[in-house]
């Protein structure tokens, strides 16, 4: 048995649902489908361990409707339900809830088991809010078709920037699977996750032989568990896999005895998985081999594999993080920043129905700030999907309070001024091209850590994640009060202290962290810690270039790289002018000089003098607030989070004294404020 804790399924009774403690005595059901039986399980749960009543009854033949009563009833979507919900449609994932007074029933309607398996944990999440179930009336469905996760797990264990612990899907090259895996698929379900790729986008040696009968038959049972929570399963392959298995010479995608490789590979795996879902691909990346090394385009490359699933339902997702990665940093036209847009723009309109590019929300690397990635603004004919990183690789690796849906949010609402529908959310929704194939990838923070997220409150992360996917309507402040409700209870105290820790976290880091949108300043390869050179002289692309006169990269047309271009109007424009980029991502734009005004009125070297002390102080003040919930909350949470909110403040004054140190020595420049800066 694994040891685990339940995060925000952990289910308690509610006093405030004590008046219908014995209203609930049976669930009917009368839909069929592979996620019927979790879904009545859930509702006993919910009966029991929420409400506080007895173990209901289960009745699952079909039954003339006068003879429910006195319960909970799940059932198809019909015409008469159209009717009491205002020709609600609830679509493929869809549900609503509503209460039958006649009957002193709870119906929960969908059009098939997932959307019933949805709306029983909407149902689950209103009771936790202490809402009675007479009064909870919803009609949803979810915005972004595919809501995906992308575990960078290895099958040694280990997990590629993953800081929880290791993986609970391997270890040590075996595939492990026990109520983890299931508690797991229930978790995600109940945030609305129904896609997951289970590997790294790295894939090793050994991982390439996941889709050989090596391990076919436990990736089956683990695609079967998460099938029956509605989720589909996706497996990262190796572009040479061919090759690494030392059965063909090449992986070209031209080759008939490549093509011929994939086909019957596909054809066995969902001979085993009929309803697999498809490949992630990582390639040409990062020493990731690809369709470069053949003279071949990304779109000869994934069509390929592509064709090989079409048949049978699967899908291609193929990652544009694809850049040089041996530069030189003296040569600043070159650009890191530019290589998606420059790759993948010219193959609009080129890709397989059942391909779907992979796009990090930013053009450079999950930095604490970047613009939006202009591939979403140029791409018309392609579908795509947002990857965003639920793992803290760059702000704060879970040893940090960070809460990231700020920083999604504001992505989705970015216009890229593509056309009248242009916001990435009506993007990746399929609002403005209609694509069959789109969404939201998150690249997951989860391990086998007792609590899944190592940092209690990256599960906000985690959760917020889900649900904003689901609802891009919520706010991230409703969705991390939801969170907070679900894990900690319904106390109001708790969960306004809580939230103010968590609700400007993301700025706070970035107060303390790379100014300005220049990004970086990391300790190379693991990534924490402030180390302003560190990647300053090296082959990542990835510069500040400071000197004795200012700082920041200059990406304009007129005297730098040119990538503000990659922009529609109006932002090519705004990105061209220091007077135009906002603030904050002023040096991602250009190079400024120290004394150079912001729109805040500060000068860029007071700005940072500024912001790094004020971070420090709000974590002070995020440290006594935390303090105030003492004997408040599971006293274990508590202890455990604050360690680790001590740690994030020896950090931050650890960044503040780097940063502010380094750019006094480059600038010479005093703080107007007279503190001391070495
Ligand atoms: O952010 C970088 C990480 C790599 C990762 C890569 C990617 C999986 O540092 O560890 O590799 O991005 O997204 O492929």
């Amino acid at each position: 048995m694994a040891v685990f804790e339940k995060a925000w399924l952990n289910y308690r009774v509610l006093k405030e649902l004590e008046g219908c403690r014995n209203d609930i005595k049976v669930i009917f059901s009368d839909v069929k489908g592979k996620c019927i039986d979790n879904a009545i399980n859930e509702l006993k749960l919910a009966v029991t361990d929420i409400i506080g009543g007895d173990e209901p009854g289960i009745c699952t033949c079909v039954r003339i409707v006068s003879e429910l009563s006195d319960g909970i009833y799940l059932k198809l979507y019909n015409d008469d339900d159209k009717e009491l919900n205002d020709g609600f449609e609830p679509g493929e994932e869809g549900y609503a809830v509503y209460y039958d007074a006649d009957n002193r029933l709870t119906v929960i309607a969908a059009d098939n088991d997932r959307g019933i398996l949805y709306g029983v944990f909407a149902f689950i999440r209103n009771l936790r809010k202490g809402m009675l179930p007479s009064d909870i009336r919803l009609t949803e469905k979810p915005d972004i078709t595919f809501r995906m996760l992308d575990h960078w797990d290895n099958m040694y264990g280990d997990i590629e920037r993953g800081y929880s612990g290791n993986s609970f899907f391997y270890d040590n090259y075996r595939i492990i699977i026990d109520d983890r895996t299931e508690f797991y698929a229930r978790m995600m379900a109940s945030i609305g996750i129904n896609a997951i790729a289970i590997n790294n986008v790295n894939v090793h040696q050994e991982e390439t032989l996941l889709i050989t009968d090596k391990y076919l038959n436990e990736v089956k049972r683990i695609n079967d568990i998460f099938a029956s929570y509605g989720i589909k399963l996706y497996l990262s392959v190796n572009y040479a896999a061919p090759v690494e298995m030392v059965e063909l010479e090449v992986s070209d995608p031209l080759d008939e005895g490549v093509i011929e490789w994939w086909k019957k590979a596909s054809a066995h795996l969902y001979d085993v998985i009929p309803d697999f879902g498809g490949y992630l691909v990582k390639a040409d990346s990062e020493g990731r081999p690809g369709p470069f090394t053949y003279g071949r385009t990304h779109a000869d490359g994934a069509n390929m594999l592509a064709r090989t699933i079409a048949q049978y339902g699967g899908n291609v997702i193929w990652r544009c993080f694809v850049y040089n990665c041996r530069q030189d940093w003296r040569d600043r036209k070159t650009d890191r920043a530019r290589a998606a847009y420059d790759h993948f723009i010219g193959l609009d309109g080129e890709f397989d129905d059942n391909v779907v590019l992979q796009i990090k929300n930013g053009p450079v690397d999950f930095q604490p700030r970047e613009p939006v990635s202009p591939l979403f603004g140029g791409l018309k004919k392609t579908n795509m999907f947002l990857e965003v990183q639920i793992a803290q690789e760059y702000t704060g690796q879970q040893r940090h309070v960070c809460y990231l849906v700020p920083m999604w949010k504001e992505i989705l609402d970015f216009n890229t001024y593509a056309s009248d529908k242009g916001t990435v959310k009506e993007i990746v929704s399929g609002e403005a091209y209609g694509n069959r194939l789109c969404g939201i990838a998150g690249v997951t923070n989860t391990g086998n850590d007792i609590n899944w997220t190592g940092h209690d409150l990256a599960g906000a992360n985690l959760y917020g994640y889900g649900r904003m996917c689901f609802d891009t309507a919520l706010s991230a402040e409703e969705i991390a009060r939801e969170w907070i409700t679900q894990e900690f209870g319904t106390d109001k105290f708790i969960n306004d202290t809580v939230y103010d820790i968590i609700g400007n976290s993301w700025l706070t880091y970035e107060k303390y962290t790379p100014p300005l949108g220049v990004g970086w300043m990391v300790n190379p390869s693991n990534h924490y810690g402030p180390n302003v050179d560190g990647y300053e002289y090296d082959r990542w692309g990835t510069y500040h270039f400071a000197d004795c006169k200012g700082v920041g990269v200059d990406r304009t047309v007129a005297t730098g790289t040119g990538y503000a271009s990659q922009y529609n109007k109006p932002w090519s424009d705004r990105y061209e002018k220091p007077e135009t980029t906002p603030d904050e991502l002023l040096l991602f734009f250009h190079h400024m000089d120290y004394d150079y005004v912001l729109d805040s009125g500060k000068t860029i070297i007071q700005h940072i003098y500024d912001t790094h002390f004020e971070g420090v102080e709000e974590v002070e003040r995020m440290i006594d607030k935390w303090k105030k919930l003492e004997g408040k909350i599971n006293p274990v949470i508590y202890e455990r989070t604050l360690d680790r909110l001590n740690e994030q403040l020896e950090s931050a004054k650890e960044w503040r004294d780097r940063i502010n140190t380094y750019f006094y020595r480059k600038s010479g420049t005093e703080d107007k404020k007279g503190r001391t800066i070495y």
